[in-house]
This record gives C-alpha cells, sequence and structure tokens, in this order.
C-alpha cells in the first residue's frame, strides 16, 4: 500500500470489487429510516432502499460516523502516514469537516478533499488520486493535482421530483423559486459546493437534450480520452437509453453507468438522471 491510503465516503458509489482492488477505503454515510440507521452498502441495498421509498417510506440522512472512521483509519497498516481524504461537498454535508476534525484524534495526517459535488464525478476524482499514489506522488501532490481536475469535472442532473430535494434542504438558491419552480424540471448543478438550477426547463426530455448539447459543445470529435458516467435513480431504462445515445455520439469516449445510491437518492428521488464527463489525461 505505501505510505499514503486513499479515503472516500460511500456517495462516491464505488463498487467494492473496485476499492479492493485498488486499496481505497470507505467511509459509509447513512439512511434513517423512522429513527433506524443504515449504512449504505454496508446494512442496506440500493434495490432495498429504492423499494422502500416507492412504498412512501421517505428516510433522513447523515455523515459518517467520526468513532467508525477513526477505527477504519487505525485499522490501517502501520506504514501509511498521509490519508487522502475525499468527500462529497461539503455545501451539503459535514462529511469534509469531520474529516479534517480527525486530523486531532488519530496518529496520521488527514488530507482531506473536499470535490465539491459527490457521485461519479468524486469517484472519477478518487480514480486521479488512485493513479497519482501509484506513479509514486507525495500527498501534497495528490491534492494539487486534484484541486486542478476537480475544475475540469462537468456535471448536470435533472430529477423528477423536485420535492425531495426541497424536503431535504439541499435546494439552496432555488428555494426562493419554489411554487411554479416545482412545476418545471430544471437541469441542476453544483456551484460553491451547491446545488443551484443552471437552467429552468419545461420537461424531463428537453431537460436531457440541453444537457446533452452542453456536452456537444464541450466534448470535440469522437470523445476519444473523455470519460462518461450516465447516473441513476431507479430508472435503469433511462439511464440505458443515455448510454446508447452517448455510445454513437461519442464512439471513442469511455461510457460507464453508476448509480445514485441510498443517501444521494433520498436527495434526488426516483427517476434522477446525472450525466457528467472530463478528460482524462492519462
Ligand atoms: C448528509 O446527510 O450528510 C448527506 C447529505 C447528502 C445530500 C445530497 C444532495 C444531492 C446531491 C446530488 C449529487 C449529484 C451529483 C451528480
Amino acid at each position: 500500500m505505501g505510505n499514503i491510503a486513499i479515503l472516500t465516503d460511500s456517495t462516491a458509489y464505488l463498487p467494492a470489487e473496485f476499492c479492493e482492488r485498488h486499496d481505497v477505503h470507505v467511509a459509509p454515510l447513512s439512511v434513517i429510516f423512522d429513527g433506524e440507521s443504515f449504512r449504505e452498502a454496508v446494512d442496506i441495498t440500493t434495490e432495498a432502499f429504492y423499494d422502500r421509498i416507492e412504498a412512501g417510506n421517505l428516510p433522513t440522512t447523515s455523515q459518517p460516523s467520526i468513532g467508525e472512521t477513526i477505527e477504519l483509519i487505525e485499522r490501517l497498516p502501520d506504514e501509511v502516514t498521509d490519508v487522502v481524504a475525499i468527500t462529497l461537498s461539503s455545501g451539503i454535508s459535514g462529511t469534509y469537516q469531520s474529516m479534517i476534525a480527525l486530523n486531532d484524534m488519530v496518529d496520521v495526517n488527514v488530507h482531506a478533499f473536499d470535490s465539491e459535488i459527490s457521485c461519479m464525478p468524486q469517484a472519477f476524482l478518487v480514480e486521479e488520486a488512485i493513479h497519482l499514489r501509484d506513479a509514486g506522488a507525495s500527498a501534497q501532490e495528490i491534492m494539487a493535482h486534484l484541486e486542478k481536475m476537480r475544475e475540469l469535472i462537468r456535471a448536470y442532473f435533472v430529477v423528477d421530483d423536485l420535492d425531495h430535494l426541497q424536503r431535504g434542504g439541499r435546494l439552496s438558491a432555488a428555494q426562493a423559486l419554489v411554487g411554479s419552480f416545482l412545476q418545471i424540471k430544471p437541469v441542476l448543478h453544483f456551484q460553491d459546493r451547491l446545488i443551484v438550477p443552471f437552467e429552468k426547463i419545461r420537461t424531463y426530455k428537453k431537460a436531457v437534450r440541453r444537457i446533452e448539447e452542453m456536452m456537444e459543445q464541450s466534448i470535440k470529435g469522437d470523445g476519444a480520452g473523455y470519460c462518461i458516467g450516465i447516473i441513476h435513480a431507479n430508472c435503469p431504462d433511462r439511464q440505458a437509453e443515455e448510454i446508447a445515445s452517448m455510445k454513437q455520439k461519442f464512439p471513442q469516449a469511455h461510457v460507464t453507468g453508476g448509480h445514485f445510491g441510498p443517501v444521494i437518492g433520498t436527495h434526488l428521488g426516483p427517476g434522477a438522471i446525472g450525466i457528467t464527463w472530463y478528460r482524462r489525461e492519462w
């Protein structure tokens, strides 16, 4: 493993097998149904979660337990001196601040990195960190690289029902518009760590089309060198349609599918689709 460990939180939704293969440690966030807490991917599967949601059972969410994260770090091999901890946006969760606070509680240096987003774009940053760690970079070099890459990753998403974001209090700049706003399907994105509407659009299809247009402006040619991710919240058909369309438009891009797991699904609701892309330099 060397002296640098990579830690992320569960909202990057990286497959367990990937994390094992690349030595990535995961601090799980939780969903809370009727006072009972379930760590995502540990105590509740994404399928079981959406079954409960579709049955009308609405949870809240919480950041990783500090105690469990300390235990996770204490279990790392003795040679580990530095932990690069890549978290979901500090504007929507206290996870990043907790990672900073860990520095006073453990014997290794915790370098907390705020992805300023979540899900697959966060996973892209984890992959960048793995690449640099495996090439022998220092923790400081990895952090500097992540700062640069964070600016290059694009991500937009559309939800079926804005009520979930509003209920969880994560629709900051749009709060004032609630009412007529709830009837539309805005393209959403992150700005200064917060979720804000990028553009107000009337229908789901048009919103997705608008994101595709932005991709066509941003990705040149056949997509060679680009990573494209299509993320879905319990709507695999929408995801499959989008993946097929991306593969046709950008035949040389690396197109992958991901999912919004329980914690993010709580705030976006079923039916949400996210599209993310960036150009990988390696
Ligand atoms: C917590 O309770 O600490 C977690 C709160 C998570 C809020 C999630 C809000 C939605 C994020 C959407 C990400 C879309 C990325 C493409």
